[in-house]
């Protein structure tokens, strides 16, 4: 039996257990399968040889990267290139000479480490935009099992995905995995457009025919596990925050936002409808807060350096013009928060406030709706553009570039009846049961398994007969 092995950037460290999230769901699928999990060591510097851990049920394989491709690959072509261009934000595209060359090295490298550690028959699932090629460099080294990858942000309408340096070829480089796994049916979309307008390829249902071979385009959206979730958000641990929260608010109530500091949040433009909002309903004021939790993220990138300075002078704004001696209209925090204070401060607050400009699916979004007390919950106002609005459509769905579109979305939040607030978390909640993140990364795992065992199935109907062969 093939092994399954799994690829992302990030790992959990060795000894440690996955602390929620996505790591969560993939660390249960590479142990289950007694797998192999590789990804870069979170080191920069003189490279060691890749280092193998026994993780008990699975194993770990990490690398280091050089300080060159931290800078080329990593800040350079991943987050300077395609993370804005897959956000459709190729104004903010910074592409120089050599990142795309050296995001290309390092597939090349890791594939030879996967290729190394693992069997050509293996089940391969690579995660994001890290690794487009890699599918292509591991054919190249002779690997014959299934390859697939989950894309976890969104892909672009063709006209932005075609600025893309060396756009085309990455398109090639795709198609040579067996399945792409995408978080919305408009992302699915778009990718086949691109395939078609750029290599003419056609597609047919799910399908794409790319010469001799054939990827399958599955619409997959991640999930969180809700129970646990809920769980840890009415544990001890959260009802500390929660309550030291309650104090500190007295009696006023909380707007939530939770986000890395990243410009794909919409940071600038919810503070901004914050402020609209405080505007439009003066009677709103001093009955609540807002808190911005954003913790700084990929500081080495000019563009989220400059995002970092303006959202601080935004906040100081909005507190200038609307704060006074005895109420700051909206607190921001730049720190990482332990799971369970995150959960607490969710279940504290009676609306969460997630207006991303894009955004592949938001986890948060699924997180504030799962620590809710269902007898008396908290509003979702949702962006249009999370990946979660295509499933969540019981929370108020906004539009994050109009500021009076959001502020009247968090007024009705905050007028909403328990009724009315009840039937729309049961909705919310139940779905997030059904569609959890073990669901989703069983999903892609049996993707995999169909593949592996049609061309299991194909090669014993290919195989001469050996009696006839030796004929
Ligand atoms: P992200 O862009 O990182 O993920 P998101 O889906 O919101 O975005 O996940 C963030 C995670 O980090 C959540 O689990 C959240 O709880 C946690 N987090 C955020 N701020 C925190 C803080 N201050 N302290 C502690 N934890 C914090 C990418 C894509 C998303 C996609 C996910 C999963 O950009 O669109 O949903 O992958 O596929």
């Amino acid at each position: 039996m093939s092994r399954l092995i799994v690829v992302s950037n990030r790992t959990v460290a060795p000894g440690q257990t996955a602390a929620g999230g996505v790591a969560t769901g993939l660390a249960e699928v590479v142990q289950r399968n007694r797998g192999v999990w590789v990804g870069w060591s979170g080191e920069v510097g003189p490279q060691r040889e890749a280092q193998e851990h026994d993780a008990g049920d699975y194993t770990l394989l990490r690398y280091d990267l050089s300080e060159q491709e931290h800078a080329e690959f990593y800040n350079g072509f991943a987050n300077g290139c395609l993370w804005p261009t897959l956000h459709g934000r190729d104004d903010l595209l910074d592409c120089q000479e050599g990142h795309l060359q050296t995001y290309d090295a390092v597939n090349t490298r890791v594939a030879g480490l996967i290729a190394k550690a693992t069997d050509a028959q293996d089940r391969i699932w690579v995660h994001d935009y890290h690794f487009l090629p890699l599918a292509h460099a591991l054919r190249e080294r002779g690997h014959r099992g299934p390859i697939g990858l989950f894309l976890h942000v969104p892909f672009p309408e063709p006209e932005v995905y075609a600025r893309l340096p060396g756009a085309k070829r990455l398109l090639e480089q795709l198609l040579a995995y067996d399945v792409i796994g995408f978080q919305t049916r408009r992302d699915r979309r778009n990718f086949a457009r691109s395939a078609r307008e750029q290599l003419g390829v056609r597609r047919h249902d799910t399908r794409l025919d790319w010469g001799e071979h054939s990827v399958l385009l599955e619409h997959i959206p991640i999930g969180i596990d809700a129970d646990n979730f809920h769980r840890l958000a009415t544990g001890r641990k959260a009802n500390e925050h929660a309550s030291r929260l309650q104090e500190a608010l007295r009696g006023r109530r909380q707007i939530i936002g939770v986000d890395r500091l990243d410009y794909s949040k919409g940071l600038l433009h919810r503070v901004r409808a914050y402020g609209a909002l405080l505007d439009a309903r003066p009677e709103l004021r001093r009955q609540i807060e807002m808190l911005q939790v954003a913790p700084v993220s990929r500081g080495g990138v000019s563009a989220y350096q400059e995002l970092r300075e303006e959202l601080e002078q935004q906040v100081a704004h909005v507190n200038g013009v609307h704060g006074d001696i005895d109420w700051t209209p909206l607190r921001y925090m730049n720190r990482t928060l332990s799971r369970s204070a995150l959960a607490g401060l969710y279940r504290g607050s009676a609306v969460g406030f997630i207006t991303p400009l894009r955004d592949g699916m938001n986890l948060v979004a699924k997180e504030y709706v799962a620590a809710q007390d269902p007898e008396d919950p908290g509003v979702l106002v949702l962006s249009r553009y999370a990946g979660a609005a295509e499933q969540m459509d019981a929370a108020l769905i906004v539009d994050p570039f109009r500021a009076e579109d959001c502020a009247e979305g968090l007024s009705r939040a905050l007028l909403m009846s328990r009724d009315e607030r009840r039937e729309r978390h049961g909705e919310l909640y139940s779905d997030l049961c059904r569609y959890g993140v073990h669901w989703w990364a069983r999903q892609f795992e049996e993707a995999l398994l169909r593949i592996a065992q049609s061309r299991d199935a194909d090669a014993s109907v290919e195989a001469p007969d050996a009696d006839y062969a030796m004929a």
